[in-house]
């Protein structure tokens, strides 16, 4: 386990999960995806669809659809409540960002190797004292992180399967994105592909 300081407020936990940890979070993401199934979002006003497939777990789930992005409790398929985060993302927001409170909202990413997302921040959140934690499973990513403008210059480095990303302090809301996802390149997953979990602080505690 290395930690590196990528810019002010945004740490990069290498090899953080160990292979047993990783094997445990999977069963937990697929619990969640049993409970609450992977759908394919649409974009605001567009209502094109994400190359991402995504899920939620927590008392609140984000959610993009035509009429925009935003929290809510239930799931836009099913309508059932989202189930809760497991008990050892909790225990890794705790022991990693010392925050005062849990968090509300785990976003569950999944990524074939033909999926991508685009330059955006996370912004829907009011408690922006409290950091963004990522937790990466599975296949190599190209992750981009810019600055506070989308026009601020932007640096690129690779997310393994085990690495932790907590991005909060001044750059809470910088631009970030995955450019890409290299196949074949952890056994994690049976089917191949990545999985990146978002732990968030939604409401003010
Ligand atoms: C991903 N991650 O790694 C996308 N957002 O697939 C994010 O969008 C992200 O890793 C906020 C903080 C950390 C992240
Ligand atoms: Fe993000």
């Amino acid at each position: 386990m290395t930690s590196t300081k990528i810019a002010p407020g945004v740490d990069l936990l290498s090899a953080h999960l160990d292979t047993r940890a990783q094997k445990a979070m999977v069963s937990a993401v697929r619990k969640t995806v049993r409970a609450a199934p992977l759908y394919t979002p649409t974009m605001p006003r567009t209502g094109k669809p994400w190359t991402v497939r995504m899920t939620n777990c927590g008392p609140l789930g984000w959610v993009s659809d035509r009429s925009g992005y935003r929290y809510q409790p239930t799931h836009p398929d099913t309508g059932r409540p989202w189930p809760a985060i497991p008990q050892m993302l909790l225990d890794l927001w705790d022991e990693t960002t010392g925050y005062k409170a849990p968090p509300e909202c785990c976003l569950v990413n999944f990524y074939t190797d033909k999926a991508r997302m685009g330059l955006h921040r996370d912004e829907d959140e009011q408690a922006l004292d409290a950091p963004v934690l990522s937790v990466s499973l599975g296949d190599t990513a190209t992750f981009r992180l810019g600055g506070l403008e989308r026009k601020s210059k932007t640096q690129s480095f690779k997310l393994h399967s085990g690495d932790v990303l907590l991005i909060g302090g001044d750059n809470r809301l910088a631009y970030h994105g995955i450019d890409r996802v290299f196949p074949g390149t952890s056994t994690l997953l049976k089917d191949g592909g990545r999985i990146n979990l978002t732990l968030r602080r939604v409401t003010k505690p």
